[in-house]
């Protein structure tokens, strides 16, 4: 109703009806973007492999040293199209072509299809999430992939040729229950790779209803992680903090039977609250957590493991806080965004409705002089009227009757 309302008065800029067109398709669809931000190798897709793909008993999403994730990845399930795996190609990038776009064209995509009763043909499948081929420097270069003082300090100096992935976004269709109930995942590579895909830290990220963002608990708060914490979550979220949890991963890495139970207990409070202070967050969303043994539990069917990894209370905010809240979220969204553009418009009509009354009291005001005027006019008129009459009915020319014109 509001777009209809706008369009008749002619509200209609771009920006706003892109933002307008973004919220009725999150309502349409009804999900939760849930993404998972952090600098690279913090176990991100390690972690989304563990909350949701452990049940096929493999690592599904490609997760190792050196083989991080550089194209963003969305997870959700698609009723109508099934389970499948679809790539948007890297040199997709030199063309002047939004990834808005791109997705509501299928073809343009290399679609695999997923065999969920087998799972190695999924794990192949995922795979080609990190395929990677060589091109020339320039062509590199063209697709932002090349950074000259990066390769300088790892020695590289005029290559031949440049590794870069084959693929520059992937979308995956999978019939996971929480993905069935409306959540959509977004894996994010991390700050290097983020920074080449504007869209992702301009629209994507900022249209997520959470956040999750990934610490390492061997390494802390890092420059990087500060620097990403900053630029791609504050930044997208302002002050918002419904919606974001933090997670702290590698937990296994503080396992020490040295230190005991308790010592290792305080080591992690203390990881927590130092880690709550420096990003001025409650502790409470700080999740201590090991995905990768987490995984290893969930293949293996070790409980005390599981337990020990403490993956449990992240899903549990996941389910209970993320999904249970969604309505909650998306009309918090709503309200927030449309409440601006609504705000705008009464300014605006506000503004419009004072200068049509300021004009009204001017016509109001030229129309009483000229009820005035007209009313003078009138009088005189009359009374010129009676006059004449008076005047008329004394006169008469010799012998003549004037009414009749006859000798009376
Ligand atoms: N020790 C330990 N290593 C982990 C854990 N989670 C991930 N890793 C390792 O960290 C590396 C990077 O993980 P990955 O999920 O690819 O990180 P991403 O770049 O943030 O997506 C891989 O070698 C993982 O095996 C964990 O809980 N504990
Ligand atoms: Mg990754």
């Amino acid at each position: 109703m509001y777009r209809d309302w706008r369009n008749r008065y002619r509200f209609n800029d771009p920006q706003s009806t892109d933002t307008l067109l973004n919220i009725l398709q999150g309502l349409h669809n009804d999900r939760v973007t849930l993404a998972f931000v952090a600098e690279f190798s913090r176990g991100k897709t390690e972690l989304i492999n563990s909350l949701f793909f452990a049940e096929t008993g493999v690592r599904l999403l490609p997760s190792s040293p050196g083989r991080t994730t550089m194209s963003p990845t969305e997870l959700f399930w698609d009723e109508k199209g099934g389970s499948y795996i679809r790539l948007l190609n890297i040199e997709s990038r030199l063309e002047d072509i939004s990834l808005m776009d791109y997705k509501r064209n299928p073809d343009r995509w290399t679609q695999i299809d997923l065999n969920c009763d087998s799972p190695t043909q999924m794990q192949e499948a995922f795979r080609e999430l990190i395929a990677t081929k060589k091109v020339s420097k320039d062509m590199a270069d063209k697709l932002g992939l090349w950074n000259e003082r990066e390769a300088a300090e790892q020695g590289i100096i005029n290559p031949e040729s440049v590794e870069v992935p084959c693929w520059r976004h992937a979308m995956i269709s999978f019939p996971h229950p929480l993905l069935k109930e409306g959540l959509c995942i977004l894996d994010t590579p991390g700050l290097n790779a983020l920074g080449t895909e504007p869209e992702l830290t301009l629209s994507m990220l900022p249209s997520a209803q959470a956040i999750v963002f990934v610490l390492a608990a061997d390494t802390g708060v890092t420059k990087s992680d500060l620097e990403m914490w900053k630029s791609h979550v504050c930044g997208s979220r302002g002050n918002r903090r419904q919606g974001l949890a933090v997670v702290m991963n590698k937990i296994d890495s503080m396992w020490d039977d040295l230190a005991g139970e308790t010592g290792y207990e305080a080591a992690i409070q203390k990881q927590i609250e130092t880690s709550a202070m420096i990003l001025n967050l409650e502790k409470e969303v700080i999740f201590p957590v090991s995905a990768k043994q987490a995984l290893l539990a969930k293949v293996k069917g070790d409980e005390a493991l599981l337990e020990k990894s403490r993956l449990r209370q992240l899903e549990n905010y996941l389910s209970e806080d993320i999904l249970n809240q969604r309505r909650d979220i998306l009309k918090g969204v709503v309200d927030k965004e449309i409440g601006f553009l609504i705000s705008e418009s009464v300014k605006l009509m506000e503004a419009k409705i004072n200068h049509a009354q300021k004009q009204l009291e001017e016509f109001k005001q030229v129309d009483f002089e000229n009820q005035e005027l007209t009313g003078k006019l009138m009088a005189e008129t009359r009374d010129r009227q009676n006059a004449i009459w008076r005047i008329s009915k004394t006169f008469r020319p010799a012998g003549k009757c004037l009414p009749c014109r006859r000798k009376c």
